[in-house]
């Protein structure tokens, strides 16, 4: 008999497990089970077979318990309101676990961030970059912080696929939680149950996920909406060489929703640079010309910055149909054939609430009318939901509502009736437009990538690389404004790289290498592009120039001419090619020509002041690990600058 086995607190939690026998499921599952079981010491342990009864259970016991509450004006939808200290991903708290710290993080020129004590971890080396503990202070951390952790809960044993069940770029996860929120979420967002356990072959091949709230029971901590949580000792661990993640004192999403991610970005981006593909932080979507010709393009937008509105656009301009694969992740693989075959690894879509409405995102609207768990959103008292820039008249009559923060709210109140991180969480396929082939096994063949963020000054509506090396600098250079999907202050503008900075798995230096190593004889490689719905008038400092929502298919509607060879619609500037003045279609679109002028507008001062402080960027952040074949195309961009 095992060591394991013979310990007589493991056959007495055994004998507590719900449902399933824990003697039926593979080994190395069963191991994983009992070490974090002796560790948390979970009063039971309940193996989630994925079906609607026990999902309906869940539901009931959160309501029984006070943390959620049915909204029953809607069907089947549910409210949960967070302590108001967990709201969003923690990313000063958030870090990779590795031998070597420069597989993880790029040294800084100047030095490491300074570290607060009270995020309580212990030599936690911070970077613009991601973060990074050694292997010794993370146990010590753990050390402090497992023992127990579970005491008087249960731990839910989730097993869920990223992808299509079986499908071949899919992959397995297991989830243990304490956190019956988080198994009724991760229902929505993976696939999940019963039916992921015969595939697990190879029986220890499956990542790792442990999560807990951090709060056992009893205890003396106060408990803010019955929604336990640990914000002092929050912290989200990855370790890449044992396929592990480590959530502690969160419920938020992104935080405690492993597959999202912890998984499939972070894990991800290591397995696919390893494998030899892509994961990353990107839509999907399918582009249908009036000729009724396809395409599917990805796209990366940092967090709130309008992923899930391109996916699920509706298109203003006649002819052109918009489908959706996917909101927020992409897993792309070259095939045989040299076509990049991407797939949406989720099973559902985590949205943000506030600016979602029946003008902006008629297809999020409809997609979250049932089987939909809100959080932090505002309610009626006869359930239903409200946000900011929902276009409803419910607030205009003076109405009362019930804020995110569970107090009387109306139109003049001084907060916001929801928290700008509030979210969904809805079933993909209730979305109308789902793209036929969204779950197909082999993926959809990727013709375009973009990138884009919020840059209110400076940065045209559009623009294209000359080629994949021009793309990967362009990619490299991602800035935007900072926004409620984490946890920065004010409205400054950040750098996010590839839309991935609080997803890198690994080095962003090797994670350049890896994008231009992608690039091969044979291989169809995307066109690459920057789109900025968010230029504002008056330097940045007016409204916005660009309708934005379902115009911006009059952007894509060029980017599927571009990727078709048009080269009759393009000129060259120094940032790349853009729209020829003419060709671009303008017609019905009911904005001044000023602010049109000013939406393509390249103005050559800004530009040789972004590129210098991108290059100062990367020259203390990525450092030596920067490769030169991106630092030769900024050159190569300030060279085209000063040579007109
Ligand atoms: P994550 O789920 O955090 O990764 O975000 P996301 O990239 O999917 O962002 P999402 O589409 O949810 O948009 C976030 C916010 O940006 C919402 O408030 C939207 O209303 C707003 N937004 C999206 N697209 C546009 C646009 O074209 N123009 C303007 N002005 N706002 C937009
Ligand atoms: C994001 O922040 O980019 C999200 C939401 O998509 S979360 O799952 O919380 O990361
Ligand atoms: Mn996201």
């Amino acid at each position: 008999m095992s060591p394991v086995l013979a310990d007589n607190k493991m056959l007495k939690l055994k004998k507590s497990c719900y449902k399933c026998n824990m003697t039926d499921l593979p080994q190395g599952l069963q191991n994983f089970i009992e070490e974090k079981a002796r560790v948390c010491q979970p009063d039971k342990i309940h193996i989630c077979d994925g079906s609607i009864e026990e999902y309906n259970a869940l539901l009931e016991l959160l309501q029984v318990n006070g943390s959620l509450q049915k909204l029953e004006k809607m069907d089947d939808c549910w409210l949960a309101l967070t302590d108001p200290k967990d709201v969003a991903r923690v990313e000063s708290r958030t870090f990779i676990c590795t031998k070597s710290m420069r597989d993880t993080i790029p040294t800084p020129k100047h030095g490491f961030k300074e570290v607060d004590s009270s995020l309580n971890l212990r030599n936690l080396k911070c970077t613009a970059l991601g973060n990074w503990m050694s292997p010794e202070d993370l146990e010590y951390e753990l050390g402090r912080r497992l023992p127990g952790c579970m005491k008087g809960r249960t731990m839910y044993v989730v097993p869920y696929s990223m992808g299509s069940v079986g499908g071949s770029i899919s992959k397995i996860g297991v989830e243990l939680t304490d956190s019956p929120y988080v198994v009724c979420n991760m229902r929505i967002m993976t696939r999940m149950g019963i039916k992921i356990l015969g595939k697990i072959e190879d029986e220890s091949v499956f990542v790792k996920c442990l999560h807990t709230v951090g709060v056992p029971l009893p205890t003396k901590m106060t408990i803010v909406n019955n929604w336990p949580c640990n914000p002092e000792m929050t912290m989200v661990a990855h370790l890449p060489e044992k396929n592990e993640v480590i959530s502690f004192g969160s419920g938020y999403g992104g935080n405690s929703l492993l597959g999202k991610k912890c998984f499939a970005l972070r894990l991800g981006s290591i397995i696919a640079k390893r494998e030899g593909w892509m994961a990353e932080h990107m839509l999907i979507l399918g582009i249908t010309n009036p000729q009724g010709v396809k395409k599917y393009i990805a796209a990366a937008f940092p967090s709130a910055c309008g992923k899930t509105n391109l996916a699920m656009m509706t298109p203003s301009v006649p002819g052109w149909k918009i489908e959706c694969v996917g909101d927020d992740i992409a897993w792309m693989k070259f095939n045989e054939k040299g076509e990049l075959r991407a797939i949406n690894p989720e099973n559902g879509f985590f949205g943000v609430c506030p600016g979602t409405s029946n003008s902006t995102n008629p297809i999020a609207m409809k997609t979250i009318q049932k089987h939909t768990i809100f959080t932090n959103v505002a309610h009626t008292a006869d359930g239903e939901v409200y946000w900011e820039g929902m276009d409803d008249n419910m607030v205009s009559h003076g109405e009362h509502l019930i804020s995110w923060k569970g107090k009387d709210w109306t139109k003049d109140s001084k907060e916001p009736a929801a928290h700008p991180n509030s979210r969904f969480c809805a079933p993909a396929e209730q979305c109308p437009i789902i793209d036929p082939n969204w779950e197909s096994p082999e993926g959809v063949p990727i013709s375009a990538i973009i990138f884009g963020g919020r840059r209110p000054q400076g940065v045209p509506l559009i623009y294209e690389a000359f080629n994949w090396e021009h793309g990967v600098y362009i990619g490299a250079s991602v800035k935007s404004e900072a926004t409620a999907a984490a946890e920065h202050k004010g409205k400054v503008i950040m750098h996010d790289p590839f839309a991935m900075r609080p997803f890198f798995g690994y080095n962003f230096g090797d994670y350049c290498k890896h994008w231009l190593s992608l690039s091969k004889e044979g291989r169809k490689m995307p066109k690459i592009f920057h789109v900025n719905w968010f230029r504002k008038s008056d330097n940045g400092q007016g409204s916005f120039l660009w309708p934005g929502f379902g115009e911006n298919i009059r952007v894509l509607e060029w980017i599927f001419k571009r990727t078709d060879g048009d080269d009759s619609i393009a000129q060259k500037t120094p940032i790349g090619y853009m729209p020829k003045v003419d060709s671009f279609d303008m017609e019905g679109l009911n904005i001044p020509v000023g602010c049109i002028q000013e939406l393509f507008s390249l103005d050559k001062q800004f530009w040789l002041g972004e590129l210098e402080e991108i290059e100062k960027y990367f020259d203390q952040n990525v450092n030596i690990s920067m490769p030169n074949e991106v630092l030769d195309q900024l050159s190569s961009i300030r060279e085209r600058f000063l040579n007109i």
